[in-house]
């Protein structure tokens, strides 16, 4: 695998910016501010001057906050943290490869953060060139593969063409590229499928091979790794699908994978494309990881747009004016209502049925990033990190689970995001409005109602109002407009991971519970094999894995 890399002046650097959040002079003003936040429900709070001036904008997206509960004093406090913390110099910083997936003075990943250099390749001069290169040299690797499959170079054993891929990869290699799969599916090549298998159940591999033609079919193995148990054990069953339907599995596999992983092994695939350390999984959707299976389905110049929308994000993302740099406000508006208004989840709340995975996405994206307890130095926090990030498309939420939101004891502040085209364009003018407009409409609605609340003398349809929202809207759903949300999104996770001061780009916490499952593992497989395994284990938790196993075993 790479080694690490970055200098040690890159690494003084990102030291000098570890300050702690609570001592942060800011910390105490936004404290202060905080007993006495702006009252939304007040009349003429929410007047068309604040919605028009609370409102900011690039990469093609609105973002409005007038819903917010701040005012400029709180906003002033905001641009001060972002200052204090170094927000965007250490955004910079990562854009040029300092080594910021750290723990200070504790082994760790010890890796560069390089995700935004897979969308640098259209600056003249990227911040890293390097890592540019290396994207640059796998794009064009793939541009070269996908114009052999349109050309029919590249064929199936009777000289077929290949309609549908299936993509085999979980987490990261999974969820980013599903997302955005099924966001774009609208721009898809008429003719060809893409589909995912990802969780080690059986079922899932089961239910998508029993409905495809493997014949003219390929099948995309991602692992970063190339060890993980799901994917390998996935990558097996499928092969042996290939294998009894009288198909060359290297005629059709196809891996994503590191350099020098147990995977990266040419001979067993049709080809091989490369990740490479310093782009975490979490930030991987526009490696090639989401890269060659968008390329099959949505073409090489979709692809282009998707990471053109994400560069103009990042761009917009160094500006440091947090009311002109949107994922950096929203990651403060996140701050202010989770660390100084109390709230402890957020809603992410699409109106776009084409983003169903998306909140998923992020779920990933922000929980594994900042569900952290220590500091880049490895000190506990003394305060709050990641929400618990939770969410589904509306309008269908509002037929769920909004009741909790408008009326129920927890505040769960909200961003909706919304487009004012549809994709399709397929509409109809019911009642004198489209559905579109309906869509639309609601969001808006439930942004107000959520602020304004709504006095009643029956308290049961009283509605106390001030909880806050984000609007994020643009025109349309598009290849750009996604590269762009996906790297606001990216961008939000990792200042909000600054200002904190913890590694957003580790994941130690998922480890345990891996360990464990390989443990009760060794117990089945020892068991099947009856060959003198004799259960021995080694500390205290081997009895409760022995019951566990005993329990789970049919
Ligand atoms: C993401 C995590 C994790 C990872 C999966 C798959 O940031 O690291 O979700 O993506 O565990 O890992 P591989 O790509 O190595 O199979």
């Amino acid at each position: 695998m790479e080694q690490p890399a970055g200098t040690g002046e890159q690494r003084d650097v990102v030291s000098c910016f570890s300050r702690d959040f609570n001592k942060m002079t800011a910390f105490e003003e936004l404290g202060a501010l905080a007993r006495a936040p702006y009252d939304l429900t007040a009349s003429g709070a929410l007047s068309p001057e604040r919605i028009r001036s609370y409102r900011t904008h690039a990469a093609g997206f609105d973002l409005l906050y007038a819903t917010q509960r701040v005012d400029d004093t709180v906003l002033a406090a905001l641009q001060k943290l972002a200052e204090e913390s170094g927000a965007v110099s250490q955004f910079m910083l990562m854009k040029k490869g300092a080594v910021l997936n750290r723990i200070e003075g504790y082994p760790s990943e010890e890796r560069q953060v390089l995700h935004t250099a897979c969308r640098d390749i259209f600056a003249p001069d990227s911040l890293a060139p390097e890592a540019t290169g290396q994207a640059k040299a796998e794009l064009d690797k793939l541009a070269d593969f996908l114009a052999a499959l349109e050309a029919g170079g590249i064929v199936n054993g009777a000289g077929d063409s290949f309609t549908d891929l299936v993509q085999v990869g979980i987490g990261g290699s999974d969820l980013g590229p599903r997302a955005l799969y099924l966001a774009l599916a609208a721009y898809k090549i008429p003719g060809r499928r893409v589909h995912f298998i990802s969780n080690v159940d059986p079922d899932d591999a089961a239910a998508i091979l029993n409905g495809l033609d493997l014949a003219r079919t390929l099948v995309n193995v991602v692992s970063k790794s190339g060890s993980t148990l799901e994917t390998l054990t996935n990558e097996e069953l499928v092969r042996k699908a290939f294998a009894e339907a009288g198909l060359e599995p290297n005629r059709h596999f196809l891996a994503v994978t590191g350099k020098g992983s147990p995977m990266d092994n040419p001979a067993r695939y049709l080809r091989s494309f490369y990740m490479f350390d310093s782009i975490g999984g979490r930030y991987s959707a526009t490696s090639m990881v989401g890269a060659v299976m968008l390329g099959f389905g949505l073409g090489y110049a979709h692809l282009e747009e998707i990471l053109r929308g994400a560069n103009a994000m990042d761009l917009a993302a160094e500006v440091p004016d947090i009311r002109r740099n949107p994922p950096l406000l929203l990651a403060l508006l996140g701050i202010w209502n989770h660390n100084f208004l109390g709230s402890e989840t957020l809603a992410i709340l699409p109106y776009s049925q084409a983003l169903v995975r998306f909140t998923a996405h992020l779920q990933q994206c922000d929980m594994e990033s900042n569900g952290k307890s220590v500091t880049r130095q490895g000190k506990s926090l003394a305060w709050k990190s990641g929400p618990i990030i939770w969410g589904e498309p509306g309008t269908n939420g509002q037929h769920a689970f909004y009741q909790l939101i408008h009326q129920g004891t927890a505040i769960v502040p909200a961003e909706f995001i919304g487009f004012r085209a549809s994709q399709y364009g397929q509409d109809l003018l019911i009642e004198q409005t489209t559905s579109q407009e309906k869509l639309v409409a609601n969001l808006l609605a439930q942004a107000l109602a959520l602020a304004t609340g709504q006095p009643h003398e029956n308290p049961n349809r009283c509605f106390a109002g001030n909880r806050p929202s984000v609007v994020l809207l643009a025109d349309r759903l598009t290849p750009y407009s996604m590269g762009a949300l996906l790297a606001l999104y990216e961008a939000k996770v990792v200042f909000q991971g600054f200002i904190w001061n913890i590694n957003s780009f580790d994941q130690e916490g998922v480890q345990l519970g891996k360990k464990l499952a390989t443990r009760l593992l060794a117990h089945y497989a020892g068991r099947r094999k009856n060959s003198g395994y004799n259960g021995e284990v080694s500390d205290d938790s081997g009895w409760a894995l022995l019951v566990a196993a005993g329990i789970l075993a049919k």
